[in-house]
């Protein structure tokens, strides 16, 4: 990833947000996602929903659950959703392909799941995030605690340096009450692959390779909005 200035860095954020909300239209079932860049968009989609946009959403963490309901957007239960219209979301890293590293926010199972259930799957990015070969930001695996040993091994098995995230000495837990291990795989040759071994993984609920899972990626460069699809 690129390093760039910070406020360059939240103009390309919010102008993203704003390129991909304008999708988002009366009636629709709404994925939001988590993060920094996902933030711009929900707070533009507030705005909207407060000037008389009629939508229904679901959240990908409690965070963004929290944001929205501020807004007044109507926060339905995932497990009772079977399709979303549109979801926005960001990434960590991603390839021209369309193949992302995501969950650098700790929320990837439920990012994941409303990535599957959309129709057109938006993630919006900075050009910090655009990489030729995914790998540089390590691959988030959420993982139940009581599996935690079974999976860090196997993921070294897959020739993964794994890592506890912590926060303040401690397991990260999830939303899901879940530990997250950061595997470092070097630069990934073939995500595809590597995500297939990754899911065939008992006690391992997911990882942060979405492949085939996103319709477009839109990435704001200076004034213009870039979109890959
Ligand atoms: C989320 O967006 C996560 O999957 C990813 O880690 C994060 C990127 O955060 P930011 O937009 O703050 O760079 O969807």
């Amino acid at each position: 990833m690129k390093p760039i200035d910070k406020n360059e860095q939240d103009a390309e954020k919010l102008a993203a947000a704003r390129a991909a909300v304008a999708f988002v239209k009366d009636g629709d079932f709404v994925g939001l996602g988590t993060g920094s860049t996902a933030t711009f968009a929900i707070k533009e989609i507030g705005e909207r929903v407060k000037a008389g946009l009629k939508i229904k959403a679901v959240a990908s963490s409690l965070k963004t659950a929290e944001l929205a309901q501020s807004y007044g957007i109507e926060i339905l239960d995932l497990g009772h959703v079977s399709s979303l219209d549109i979801s926005i979301d960001g990434a960590d890293e991603f390839t021209e392909d369309l193949n992302l590293i995501k969950g650098g926010g700790g929320a990837l199972f439920r990012e994941k799941i409303i990535a599957s259930l959309s129709k057109n799957a938006i993630v919006i990015t900075d050009t910090s995030k655009k990489v030729k070969q995914l790998g540089a930001f390590t691959v988030p695996v959420e993982v139940i605690p009581l599996a935690y040993q079974y999976v860090f091994d196997q993921i070294a098995l897959l020739g993964g340096k794994g890592k506890l995230r912590e926060t303040n000495g401690k397991a990260f837990i999830t939303d899901n009450g879940n530990y997250i291990i950061d595997a470092d795989f070097g630069l990934i040759a073939a995500p595809a692959v590597l995500a297939q071994s990754l899911n065939q993984i008992d006690g391992l609920l997911a990882h942060g390779l979405f492949i085939g899972l996103t319709s477009k990626v839109m990435m704001s460069q200076g004034n213009h909005i870039i979109i890959f699809d």
